[in-house]
Formats: C-alpha cells, structure tokens, sequence
C-alpha cells in the first residue's frame, strides 16, 4: 500500500477507511492514528496490535463483546457490518442446513455462557466444519486461554480485513 496515501490522511478519514478493521472497534483507529507516520501496513498493523495488548483483561473482553455470533441474530437480520458478512459467507455460513445451524447457535450460546463473550474465530481461515469443531473444543479451554486465544483471532481477522482495504486503496490510487 502506498504508505505516503495512508499517512497523509487526517483522524476522520483515517477511522473512516480502517474504523472497522477490529470489528465495531473504530476506536482502536482513532487511538493507533496518533502513532503515524507509519512505515508499511506491517508497523500500522503492530500498532494496531500492541494497543490491543496494552488494554486491560476488560478492555479485550470488551473488543470480543462487539463480534457479532457466527450464523447468529445478525446474520439473520442483513445487520452485519459489511466486512462480517463477507467473511461469514465465504466460510459457507450463510448456506448452513437447519441443522448446523441449530447446532452453532447451541454451542454458541453455551460458549457465551461460560466466558462471559462470544465465540470469536477468522471465519476466512476456516469453513464451516472446522468453525464448528473449533467452537465443540475451545468451550472446554480455562477463560485465560480462551481469552488469549480469541484476541489472537481479533488479530487475524484485523490481518485480512487491513490486506484488503490495502488493496483497495492501491486501486483507487491508481485511477
Ligand atoms: C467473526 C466475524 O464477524 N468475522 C470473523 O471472521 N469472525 N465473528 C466471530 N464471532 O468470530
């Protein structure tokens, strides 16, 4: 991505294209903006991760609290966020049986009982087989781990979205 673009971007440009990079997060954009100029999408994306590691254990609960459930209410509704439903539907979740999706909203829910957050994983680097059998094991992890486990999901899924916004922006930057 041309950095040089990135860079010379004021706050509310800034949280416009990258606010949802960590899913309904636009202020973790506002707070990494004050770190540029940024040398590569590399050291935006370590900004972007280090703040992450610096909240609190709430902070990081909070930051899982805003992913929407996979095959959940939203998806049901048409009122994920852009990035979500892409990312749900090419992980085959907008086409599961009755089924499987009665099996995902019972693991679902049962999950979200025990942790307190919902299950969170990169729908892109799974599908849905895998989405599930990671949710059946995970609910048996301590919080710690899950914790653990989950924000280094937030961090992949940021990985993806930034790679395509960069993309997109190397796109519009050549008109
Ligand atoms: C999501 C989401 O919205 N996109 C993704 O990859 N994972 N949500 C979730 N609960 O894991």
């Amino acid at each position: 991505m041309e950095m040089r673009v990135v860079n010379s971007m004021n706050y509310e440009e800034f949280v416009s294209v990258f606010g949802n990079v960590v899913e309904k997060c636009p202020l973790i954009a506002a707070a990494v903006w004050t770190s540029r100029p940024f040398t590569s999408l590399c050291a935006l994306e370590k900004n972007i991760g280090d703040f992450i590691d610096s909240l609190p254990r709430s902070g990081k609960e909070g930051i899982l609290r805003c992913h929407p459930n996979l095959a959940g209410r939203d998806l049901l509704q048409g009122t994920l966020s852009p990035e979500s439903l892409s990312e749900q539907n090419r992980a085959g979740l907008t086409s599961l049986t009755a089924g499987q999706r009665s099996q995902l909203s019972e693991l679902n829910a049962s999950y979200k009982n025990r942790f307190n957050f919902p299950f969170v994983i990169c729908a892109r680097m799974n599908d849905r087989d895998t989405i599930i059998q990671q949710l059946s094991s995970r609910i048996r992890n301590s919080p710690e781990q899950e914790l653990q486990i989950s924000i280094g999901e937030v961090k992949n899924i940021c990985h993806l979205r930034l790679l395509d916004i960069s993309i997109q922006v190397s796109q519009a930057t050549k008109l």
